[in-house]
């Protein structure tokens, strides 16, 4: 295969904005901000080319207008574009947040999965190619990666998706399943996960790699605190780091980071 461009992602998910709208002015609140700031300001040491949001951006439609404005400003700090993928609390459907979202976020360049039967979005002179399928709130039993297309022509290929990873054997218990096959199947060079709270790298297929990001900070346990820079290396390698939100501690490498292993 020839050489690829070298990129490098940043991948983050389930930041929640707006689920203390109703405490405005309090400390829940600005801790969030912060926290997406920081999120923000990691895009911008790790002078990242794209930005990856895998779902739950926002935690509900009615966030308030304060809060759309605060998103569109930390996006707009990235010089790279962004793509969002819904997730169950950010919706495209009826009263989606993204019909408010799509007037103030056309200063900054974001790009918003929409399409309930699955988009490709070309970014960065079609070096890379990400493909998602958007979840309207009227199909329960939404399958995040059901039926990919085939690999497009651009040379990197990242697929960005929201739900359960859901291990072969397990029961199919909950909605918004990410089966294992489907992401064999889907055959990306990175799968950019959103859902889970806690960073997780899951099996795709041999010589390929997914992973949620995990939440930059959890609303309810301590499984969140880090978002994932992504690596894109010219000999097709890609490389995770999974980088702490509040920077005390060390960003961890590729080997350490958690991982599901495959049945
Ligand atoms: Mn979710």
């Amino acid at each position: 295969m020839p050489s690829r461009p070298r990129r490098r992602l940043l991948h983050t998910s389930d930041v929640h904005l707006g689920a203390y709208d109703s405490d405005e002015g309090g400390e829940s609140r600005a801790e969030l901000h912060r926290t997406f700031q920081r999120v923000i300001d990691i895009g911008l040491e790790y002078d990242v080319d794209l930005a990856l949001i895998a779902g739950d951006f926002f935690d509900h439609a009615r966030v308030s207008d304060d809060t759309i404005a605060f998103a569109r400003d930390q996006l707009a700090r990235l010089s790279a574009p962004v793509v969002i993928g819904p997730g169950n609390h950010d919706h495209v459907g009826a009263g989606s947040i993204y019909d408010r979202t799509a007037h103030v976020f056309s200063e900054v360049d974001v790009k918003v999965i929409r399409q309930t039967g699955g988009e490709s979005i070309e970014l960065l002179d079609s070096q890379i190619e990400v493909w998602g399928r958007a979840h309207d709130e009227t199909d329960s039993r939404f399958l995040p990666f059901a039926d990919p297309p085939e690999r497009g022509t651009a040379p990197w290929q990242i697929a960005i998706g929201h739900g359960h990873y859901i291990h072969p054997d397990a029961l199919r218990s909950q909605s918004f399943h990410i089966l294992e096959q489907d992401l064999v199947a889907a055959d990306r060079d990175y799968v950019a996960l959103g859902h889970w709270e806690r960073m997780t790298r899951v099996s795709a297929g041999i010589g390929r790699v997914a992973a949620y990001s995990g939440a930059p900070k959890s609303l309810s346990a301590h499984n969140g605190g880090y978002v994932m820079v992504v690596d894109l290396e010219e000999d097709g390698t890609v490389r995770l780091t999974a980088v702490p939100v509040e920077g005390h501690r060390a960003p961890i490498g590729h080997h350490a980071i958690p991982t599901l292993a495959s049945g």
